[in-house]
């Protein structure tokens, strides 16, 4: 269909003025919302993604693309809420405590948001008990990020915290930035661990055993 092709490649093109008004246009031609968020925004995300892990896009260009994502996504929500298409899962996103960075840990939640998952941005800092609140409120995933050598041990403070709760077995765990590895994640406990945003997807629908996506009819 033409007009899911021109979200499809506004995406990929990483313009918000182009999405915007695809989605728009999809919208005003009666385009099913599943559809536009499905076959539009969803599956050019997925090819976004793809392009990042073979090298042909860089992080500066998948931070376009999501953020053009968004603003169509923007659109579509009060629509999806109307037609109560159900997101994927909920994801609770923080930066650990003590650590402000957050722009690989936006881009995460964007990717995520733009994969069908409703995301919970915990912001910055986020100490342990935020995340445990988070939980408490439903979240199925809690994701964690850290860009700090030093902030890094807060993660399994935050485990720990989940386990004291009662909760670690209720909740998935997956964390990442910079200095995050497989082993590091695999010492403190997490369930899984990604290197990057777009990986980060394919490991929350791992862990979500999700085959495929909400919202696609
Ligand atoms: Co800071 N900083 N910084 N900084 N900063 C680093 C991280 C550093 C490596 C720079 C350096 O020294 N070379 C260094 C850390 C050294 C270390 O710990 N080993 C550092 C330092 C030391 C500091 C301060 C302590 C400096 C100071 O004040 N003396 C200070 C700390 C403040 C604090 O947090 N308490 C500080 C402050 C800042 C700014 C505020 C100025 C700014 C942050 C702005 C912001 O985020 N809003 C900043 C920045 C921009 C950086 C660098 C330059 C860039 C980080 C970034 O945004 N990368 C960084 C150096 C570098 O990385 N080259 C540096 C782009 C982003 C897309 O990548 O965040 O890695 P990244 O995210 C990736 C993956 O890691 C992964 O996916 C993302 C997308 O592919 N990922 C996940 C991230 N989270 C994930 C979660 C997942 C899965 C994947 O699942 C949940």
């Amino acid at each position: 269909m033409e007009t899911l092709e021109k979200i499809y490649n506004a995406v990929l093109k990483g313009s918000k003025e182009d999405t915007e008004e695809a989605v728009q246009a999809a919208i005003d031609a009666g385009v099913e919302t599943g559809t536009i968020l499905g076959h539009g925004l969803i599956m050019a995300m997925a090819e976004v993604g793809r392009l990042f892990e073979a090298g042909e896009y860089y992080v500066p260009q998948m931070l376009i693309a999501a953020r053009a994502m968004q603003s169509g996504l923007n659109l579509l929500r009060p629509l999806l809420v109307k037609a109560g298409i159900e997101p994927a899962g909920r994801i609770a996103i923080g930066t650990v405590k003590g650590d402000l960075h957050d722009i690989g840990k936006n881009l995460v939640a964007m990717m995520l948001e733009g994969s069908g998952f409703e995301i919970v941005d915990l912001g910055t800092d986020t100490w342990p008990a935020r995340f445990v609140e988070a939980a408490k409120d439903g979240a199925q995933i809690v994701a964690m990020s850290a860009l700090l050598t030093t902030t890094m041990p807060t993660m399994k403070e935050t485990i720990e915290a989940l386990k004291e709760a009662g909760l670690r077995d209720k909740v998935k765990v997956i964390v990442g930035g910079a200095p995050i590895t497989q082993s590091y994640a695999d010492g403190i406990g997490a369930d899984g661990y990604a290197p990057d945003a777009a990986s980060a997807v394919r490991m929350v629908k791992q862990l979500s055993g999700l085959q495929y996506q909400a919202g696609v009819s």
